[in-house]
């Protein structure tokens, strides 16, 4: 749906598991994120075939976290094979960062919603948000975990920078606080590929949004 701000972690390794499932949940899905686990497990061509059945935008979630040259080399081959965004970590440097964006779309990552995000990033999550607020990326990913933390990240960032939050469900975030504290994009995985009914569940956590 067009105004939707939930986007599907599909991390699968199974293609034809992959495509039934992003069939079944597009209509509820502002977008799909592929990761490492379902690159591997299906190549680089299912960041095609996901854009043909769905129409959806499809993000790249390869955390590229390299020099410039092989971010260059990475982000050069993903977006020709039709990724509309691929997320880099932002802690290597802004000229590894801008390699990526001067390529295409690009999101960052300026904390992260595991509990080991506390030992090395969150103590420079400023510094990272400093570094957007500079590039102006087209988005950052915050924790839907620490909603406290998304506030903090939305006040300090240029009005502009989307937030995409992981870590709703199965990390503990619920999906209506972290909206709440200023998350643009909701990402959620194993919620939904890994319940019974995907499209059920994706439906229930769309209309949650939506209250
Ligand atoms: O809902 P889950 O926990 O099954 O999946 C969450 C997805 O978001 C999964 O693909 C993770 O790799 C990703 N993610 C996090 O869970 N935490 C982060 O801090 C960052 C990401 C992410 O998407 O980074 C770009």
């Amino acid at each position: 749906m067009g105004d939707s701000r939930l986007i599907l972690a599909l991390d699968v390794y199974e293609r034809e598991r992959a495509l039934q499932i992003a069939r079944e949940t597009a209509d509820y899905l502002w977008a799909i994120k592929v990761n490492w686990p379902l690159i591997i497990g299906s190549g680089l061509g299912i960041v095609t075939e996901l854009k043909e059945e769905t129409g959806l935008p499809v993000i790249a979630d390869l955390k590229l976290a390299d020099i410039p040259n092989t971010n260059r080399l990475i982000a050069g081959r993903v977006f020709e094979a039709g990724a509309d965004y691929i997320i880099a970590h932002s802690f290597v440097g802004s000229d590894s960062v801008r390699a990526v964006m001067e390529l295409g779309k690009t999101i960052i990552v300026v904390e992260m919603s595991h509990p080991g995000a506390r030992e090395f990033i969150q103590p420079v999550t400023d510094k990272l948000i400093e570094l957007a607020n500079h590039l102006k990326p087209f988005g950052v990913i915050a924790p839907a975990t620490r909603p406290e933390r998304v506030a903090y990240i939305r006040s300090k960032l240029k009005p502009g920078i989307k937030i995409l939050t992981p870590g709703v469900g199965a990390q503990g975030g619920k999906a209506g606080e972290v909206l709440k504290a200023g998350a643009d994009y909701i990402i959620v995985g194993r919620s939904i590929y890994a319940s019974e009914n995907p499209r059920e569940s994706v439906r229930r956590i769309y209309e949650e949004l939506e209250v």
